[in-house]
């Protein structure tokens, strides 16, 4: 039959916003709990819940045709696998965000990547760590950890790490010093380059197109406020990421508008403070659910 099957991280970080991102791409599932596969209600989309680490071997052998996963672990899995290397990011995803980066205990005198050239590094990401520091000149050993890699310095098995770090405090826990970030991550949608039924793709750009609606909406703002008619221009100026405004007439005050914008950046207290300062009052930032252009 053709559905598509979505692998997505069963339980961990990624869990939560992966589901949360496709309901709101209007997707429903029949779930329990305790089992991997929930099926698609309303739309032939069902889902594989697994390991993350498990979901680029699941598109490159086909089992699934989309799966959300750190970036990290797919591009390790793409530099393992160099013969095999079908998969194709389709959407970044504005989660997950991580650093891979290098840590060497305190007071080691290590101050950059190249002062590990010929040292021992313990990472669960190998591939990835070797190759960003030989494409710098700089050959390292790895030593591959699949947890806990911040021990290893302290085991003697390395001299340094390579970990992902997001708020710095588990290195700090283990009297690491972050020196040099390699790697940028963040969660993405990723399908494989192999051709799927003309079907299964009308599919797949169905939903891209209503997870590119609901990427939008999310940094976009709908801002309504009431402005001096003569300063419609400086305010609308103003207005971060904002297309042309529609403007309304105020009951009984003829020197004065309403206007409104859907604003495509984010929307800080400072430009509310410089919209005030140009005259704008009764001003109202409101969350934009969904677009479709
Ligand atoms: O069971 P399963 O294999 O599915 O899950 P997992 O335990 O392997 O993965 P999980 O849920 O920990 O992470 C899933 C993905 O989240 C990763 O592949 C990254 O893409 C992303 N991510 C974002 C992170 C972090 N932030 C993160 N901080 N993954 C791991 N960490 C770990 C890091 O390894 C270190 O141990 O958190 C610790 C550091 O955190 P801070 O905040 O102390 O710096
Ligand atoms: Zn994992």
């Amino acid at each position: 039959m053709n559905r598509i099957r979505v692998a997505i991280q069963k339980s961990g970080r990624l869990s939560e916003k992966s589901l949360d991102l496709l309901q709101r791409c209007g997707l429903r599932f029949a779930r329990s709990k305790d089992k991997l596969y929930w099926y698609g209600k309303d739309f032939p989309i069902d889902l594989l819940l697994v390991r993350d680490d498990d979901i680029p071997r699941l598109l490159l052998d086909g089992v699934c045709d989309l799966g959300i996963v750190g970036e990290n672990i797919a591009e390790e899995t793409m530099l393992e696998n160099t013969a095999d290397n079908n998969l194709e990011q389709l959407r970044k995803l504005p989660f997950g965000g991580c650093r891979l980066s290098l840590a060497v205990p305190e007071n080691s005198g290590f101050q950059t990547a190249a002062d590990l050239d010929g040292c021992r590094i313990a990472t669960s990401y190998p591939a990835l760590t070797r190759s960003i520091l030989s494409s710098r000149g700089i050959s390292a050993e790895t030593v591959k950890f699949s947890g806990s890699v911040e021990i290893a310095p302290g085991l003697g098995t390395a001299d340094a790490i390579s970990d992902l770090v997001s708020t710095g405090t588990t290195l700090r826990a283990n009297h690491l010093v972050e020196f040099e970030v390699l790697f940028e991550s963040t969660a993405a949608l990723y399908g494989q380059l192999d051709q799927p039924s003309v079907e299964k793709q009308d599919m797949i750009d169905r939903l891209l197109s209503r997870l590119d609606g609901v990427l939008l909406a999310a940094e976009c703002k709908y801002v309504m406020l009431h402005a001096p008619r003569d300063a419609v221009d400086t305010i609308t100026r103003l207005l971060p990421g904002a297309e042309n405004p529609s403007l309304m007439n105020l009951e009984g005050d003829p020197d004065r508008v309403a206007l409104h914008a859907v604003c495509r950046e984010t929307v800080f207290w400072e430009h509310l403070e410089a919209l005030r300062g140009a005259g704008a009052s009764a001003i109202l930032v409101l969350p934009v659910e969904k677009m479709l252009g």
